[in-house]
């Protein structure tokens, strides 16, 4: 059970094992080779290393017998993994060192990895912390997903409009996975059903085969790696071959090509369903695949089948692969002969949900001719647990099965023995909303776990200025226990420590400056505010609260144009969804508004705007070091947690936000007064809507945002096309249901309260240094502990 650290490795031993890569993984000579050959020659030399902690955290596992916790997800939005493995082996400085002696920059070797977008936000990325945190707590783990073809589609603007195009991460070489062609499994959709002596069989009518990739994840100082086990689709039988002899060719590739498109593309939505047969097909081929794996290492290491709960805890990451709950039902009664009763028992004894919005249009549901057409014994099973749970709990009035549906959310539910919120406002909001029936059903299964975020990459792989200065003042030993931030405090009372705290800070913004000068072709100032919301595009987040108020700044800039303005660089950066217009045209909106205010000579040096395209993990990791403001503004109840609002708390930026999902934990560590609050509570905002023309009442109650609106109504941002952004007002000043109308004047008076501090350095910093110094709680770690005691009773094979 002890787990040995694994072996020093001297910049010598590391630079010899690149070399050896270089020329017999890759067959280059050194005097040849060209960054990527570089890149993968280093991927591979540490991957060696991780290897060896994954082969023993497996042997480990396997010989202790162990309870293994399976995270079922359609997203894991890992990003780049050679720095993070990197950085959690402990080996930056003989990594610098081994390339420099080879001739080679650190930094340009790891710039050339490409992101792999799995994931579309929050609820991707969550998924991606939780496995380091996991492999830090030596918890034996998979991740199982979805090995897209395309990630999420690349981001560009022409005009100001968004322009996607298709992510091709896999045209690059790609250093860490293991294709494992003997884990294979076929998997079946639609055909008959055949009910035949008291048994009943599934004859599937087409069939795709499920290909495992694994990716090992390293945690903190490679004490134990877990798996990412990534399922790619390929035809059953790849290649009709009557059909090429005749001649057709055509025909002859198409199996090829039907089975492809199921790992092909991830849905680039996290909010409405789109393509719904295939993104059924999909969520059913993970599930599938997943839980043949599961079985199958299960019965390696067990005999009794009865024992499952004791040895398997499988999470549902949202709804997504809600369908385990029947399938796992059908193998245990259909394939395994054990009652249905005690089948459905033992499910719910592995399986647990994770509920991450309660946005209506989110919670998916599949109408009976599609579900069944696709599963056809599942829909029964549904039917069948539907009918046993009405059976034991008759009061109930809510049908997972009504309108001619299957209900993910309550199929999910029902089928889990815990159901958990990602923060205690969402949490108690779907008691008393979406779950509300059933948690007076069952009062004991919702728990609350809230988000969190592995310190390892959000602080200290992407700001070292920052993690060193916090490591040279109370060692290092915060970066396994994020808690200890907390020691930073007598430190943050010295004005000595303050300035080095603020020069770590500054010199992330001049790099960042540097960055977008190169990139952008725009030069911003490194000491104004740096203010920046980074996520994905939706109403309910309001990005267009926030232009609306940079537009009334700006106007109010040009009526006192030599007043002491506080300095702001206003920077934004998501994605929309391809089929949003709505969420697209804000982008338009943003970006027609940042080319005037960053053309106007009165202002372009106190109010600077800019959209920077192709968000994701990698830009992430270069603007929160950056950042000195954070905007978390949604309406209160929409936004479940938010994540990135912790890694920027943790890295010394303020927040100015709502009460709403994990702001509420945040403002209550970091303290009331190191937050700019504003806005409606989640109940305000019931309440406003039924007060009626809220917005337009808001709108005559503060001529700041009625001149604003009246800029976008007219063609101020958009001269060629005045009326390109009328639909925008109009929505503001009409049903208004996000409330940006009722919550700018607050919005207003909180953004010039950050303006009016950050304008008196000395008080700022500390605020910010505080924001760092109690944000330990909001470590993944935290987290993972929490599912493991309260949801999976799993335990770490860690000795200390
Ligand atoms: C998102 C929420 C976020 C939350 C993440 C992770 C979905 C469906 N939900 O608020 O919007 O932080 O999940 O829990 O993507």
């Amino acid at each position: 059970m002890n787990i040995a650290t694994p072996p020093q490795v001297s910049t010598n031993t590391l630079r010899d094992a690149i070399v050896r890569h270089l020329c017999y993984s890759f067959g280059r000579e050194p005097d040849f080779a060209g960054l990527e050959d570089w890149r993968m020659a280093l991927s591979y030399a540490i991957r060696d290393h991780i290897a060896d902690s994954w082969f023993r955290a497996a042997g480990t596992a396997r010989r202790e017998g162990a309870k293994r916790v399976y995270y079922l997800s359609m997203e894991f939005l890992i990003g780049r993994l050679l720095e993070d493995g990197i950085v959690n082996l402990g080996l930056v400085d003989q990594a610098r060192e081994a390339l420099a002696a080879l001739g080679q920059d650190y930094d340009t070797v790891l710039a050339d990895e490409p992101d792999a977008a799995l994931g579309n936000g929050g609820l991707g990325r969550l998924a991606a912390c939780f496995l380091e945190s996991l492999s830090t707590l030596g918890c034996p783990a998979y991740g199982y997903g979805i090995r897209y073809e395309h990630g999420l589609f690349r981001q560009s603007f022409q005009g100001g409009r968004q322009i996607e195009a298709p992510e091709t991460w896999l045209l690059q070489r790609h250093a860490w996975e293991f294709e494992r062609p003997e884990a294979l499994f076929r998997i079946g959709f639609g055909g008959e059903i055949e009910e035949t002596g008291g048994k009943v069989l599934w004859h599937p009518a087409e069939h795709v085969d499920a290909e495992a990739y694994d990716t090992p994840i390293v945690g903190w100082q490679g004490k134990w790696a877990n798996t990412l086990r990534l399922w790619s689709a390929k035809a059953s039988d790849p290649f009709d071959l009557p059909a090429f002899n005749r001649g057709d060719f055509a025909a002859a590739a198409q199996p090829e090509a039907l089975a492809r498109t199921i790992s092909r593309v991830l849905y680039p939505d996290d909010t409405t369903e789109q393509g719904r047969e295939l993104r059924l097909k999909q969520e059913f081929f993970l599930v599938a695949a997943a839980l043949r794996d599961i079985l199958a290492r299960f019965d390696k290491e067990h005999s009794d089948i009865r024992k499952l709960p004791e040895k398997v805890a499988i999470q549902l990451n949202d709804t997504h692969p809600a369908v385990a709950g029947p399938e796992l039902v059908r193998i245990l009664h259909d394939e395994r002969s054990l009652p249905f009763e005690e089948a459905m028992e033992i499910a719910r004894g592995c399986l647990s949900y994770t509920n991450h919005t309660l946005l209506p249009e989110a919670l998916e549901s599949w109408g009976e001719d599609l579900f069944g057409g696709l599963l056809p014994r599942h829909l029964q099973i549904a039917d069948l647990i539907d009918n046993a749970h009405y059976e034991a709990n008759p009061s109930r009035t809510q049908s997972m099965r009504a309108d001619h549906q299957v209900k993910m959310g309550q199929l999910s539910f029902v089928m889990a023995h815990k159901v958990n919120g990602v923060s205690a406002l969402h949490t108690e909001l779907m008691k008393e909303t979406v779950f509300s029936e059933l948690h007076r059903l069952h009062p004991e299964r919702i728990v609350n776990q809230t988000n969190g975020v592995t310190p390892r990459r959000w602080l200290l792989a992407c700001n070292p200025r920052l993690s060193g200065l916090i490591t040279e003042t109370i060692g290092d030993g915060w970066v396994a226990d994020l808690e200890r931030l907390r020691e930073l405090e007598p430190a943050i009372e010295d004005a000595a420590w303050r300035e080095r705290f603020d020069a770590a800070k500054r010199a992330n913004k001049v790099d960042l400056s540097n960055w977008m000068a190169a990139e952008q072709g725009v030069s911003v100032n490194p000491d104004a505010m740096f203010d920046v919301q980074i996520k994905r595009m939706h109403e309910y987040k309001r990005q267009h609260l926030n232009i609306l108020e940079t537009i009334a700044l700006w106007q109010e800039m040009k009526d006192a144009p030599n007043a002491d303005w506080t300095p702001r660089v206003v920077l934004f950066a998501g994605k929309a969804a391809p089929g949003y217009a709505f969420a697209k045209d804000i982008i338009r909106l943003i970006n027609d508004v940042a080319a005037v205010l960053n053309a106007d000579p009165e202002t372009g040096d106190k109010l600077q705007v800019l959209f920077l395209p192709n968000y994701n993990v990698t830009l992430a990791e270069r603007l929160i070091p950056a950042a000195d403001l954070s905007e978390q503004i949604s309406t209160a109840g929409k936004e479940a947690s938010g994540t990135g609002n912790m890694k920027f708390a943790l890295n010394g930026a303020m927040t100015i936000g709502t009460l709403d999902g994990a702001n509420v934990e945040i403002r209550e560590h970091v303290g009331a007064e190191n937050f700019f609050l504003f806005g409606m509570t989640a109940s305000d905002v019931t309440e406003r809507r039924k007060v009626e023309s809220h917005a337009a009442k808001a709108i005559e109650a503060d001529p700041r945002l009625a001149r604003a609106l009246q800029a976008v109504r007219g063609g101020t941002f958009s001269p060629d096309e005045v009326d390109r952004y009328t639909h925008v007002a109009d929505n503001i000043a009409g049903a208004d249901y996000f409330l940006v109308a009722s919550d700018f004047t607050e919005y207003w008076r909180a953004s010039r309260e950050a303006d009016a501090a950050f304008r008196d350095p000395a008080t700022w910093i500390r605020k910010a240094a505080l924001n760092t110094a109690r944000s330990g709680w909001f470590s993944s770690d935290r987290t993972i502990r929490g599912y493991m005691q309260d949801i999976w009773a799993a335990r770490s094979y860690l000795s200390d």
